[in-house]
């Protein structure tokens, strides 16, 4: 497989190779990336389905389990984080992350055991590492591609299965808001809803629910909010006492950037989350914004790292000196000039 090697990271291959090694094979391992969102569980639940539908054995291990807001979903009960001792396969297949034993929630040996290894993945940058690649980073969701692969395969999508993917395709589209909302993603959603997928449930499951102690701290959030730059950088502050007031822990908080971010004008939101642990004071900073103010390598000058649109950070020390520090870069940010995103 080495020739198909690109020097420049970025990869578009076929889904036949993939097609034809599923269909060559009994039993499968199915893994996907550390920290799965409903993408990653979504996409896998549905291959699962869909390769059992045709008699064949499929275990899905996810190390970290499944994350409270993608619970709801059909036959999560499914989903292992350790592999049954017994279990003996032929083909391991990696969805949804790049298949390196640094991003796969899965032992990497139960990968290399295997005798053929299949990689399906739309992330930037993943290389054919495997026997069998099907990889493409204009596809939006892995989601989307399992749907085509389904589709190619000729096996009929139930309600199960379509749930599992519409929560895919809604996870990395933000509920079809983002700029990679392209027509396929929304024609495979309205095959999906006519198979019985409930988008209702979706959007309010994954979106819109918010627990009464995640409410009260967006409420903290918002009325500490501060504005400089002429409305262009947002910012908020919470602290350790302010999580201890609702009871609620800093993953909950996730969200208040973004709805900073909705502000209008504001070019960049950010949001420092106070924690103590064994090692002292720090805080996690998460950065939302345009992306030619590329959040990435804002966060980079920290220590951190993301995306152009949405990085995190992490600092440790004292809360005031920590957000006096990076208020300050982002003034400063916002005057000067960022690389352009690299193009696909
Ligand atoms: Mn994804």
């Amino acid at each position: 497989m080495k020739e198909l090697v690109k020097p420049k990271g970025v990869q578009k291959l076929p889904l036949s190779p993939v097609k034809e090694a599923l269909a060559r094979h009994e039993n499968f391992y199915m893994t996907t990336h550390v920290g799965p969102d409903a993408d990653a569980i979504g996409s896998a639940l549905a291959l699962k389905i869909g390769l059992e539908k045709l008699g064949k054995s499929v275990v899905y291990v996810s190390r970290d389990g499944v994350p409270p807001s993608n619970k709801f979903l059909p036959r999560t009960d499914e989903v292992l984080t350790q592999i049954p001792y017994d279990y003996t396969y032929s083909c391991a297949v990696v969805l949804d992350c790049d298949g390196t034993a640094a991003r796969v929630a899965s032992d990497y040996g139960f990968i290399e055991r295997a005798r053929e290894r299949v990689l399906i993945d739309h992330h930037r940058g993943s290389q054919p590492i495997f026997e069998a690649n099907w990889l493409d980073p204009n596809k939006p969701a892995t989601a989307l591609m399992i749907y085509e692969l389904l589709c190619a395969m000729e096996i009929e999508i139930d309600r199960d299965m379509a749930q599992n993917l519409l929560a895919g395709l809604s996870c990395d589209t933000g509920h079809f808001r983002f700029g990679n909302t392209t027509p396929e993603v929304l024609h495979a959603a309205g095959v999906l809803v006519s198979r019985g997928a409930d988008a209702r449930e979706i959007a309010f499951r994954m979106f819109d629910e918010r627990s009464l102690s995640s409410t009260k701290l967006l409420g903290t959030a918002i009325g500490k909010m501060q504005v400089e730059h002429d409305g262009a950088l947002v910012w908020t502050a919470l602290s350790q006492a302010d999580f201890l007031a609702v009871g609620t822990g800093d993953e909950s908080v996730e969200n208040v950037v973004n709805v900073m971010r909705n502000v209008s004008g504001a070019q960049m939101a950010i949001i420092f989350r106070e924690r103590r642990d064994e090692d002292g004071v720090h805080a996690r900073i998460s950065v939302r914004a345009e992306e030619h103010l590329r959040a990435d390598l804002f966060a980079k000058e920290f220590g951190g790292g993301g995306h152009a649109a949405a990085a995190g950070l992490r600092q440790r020390g004292d809360l005031d000196s920590i957000i006096h520090k990076v208020i300050g870069r982002a003034n400063a940010w916002l005057e000067e000039s960022h690389p352009p995103v690299p193009a696909i």
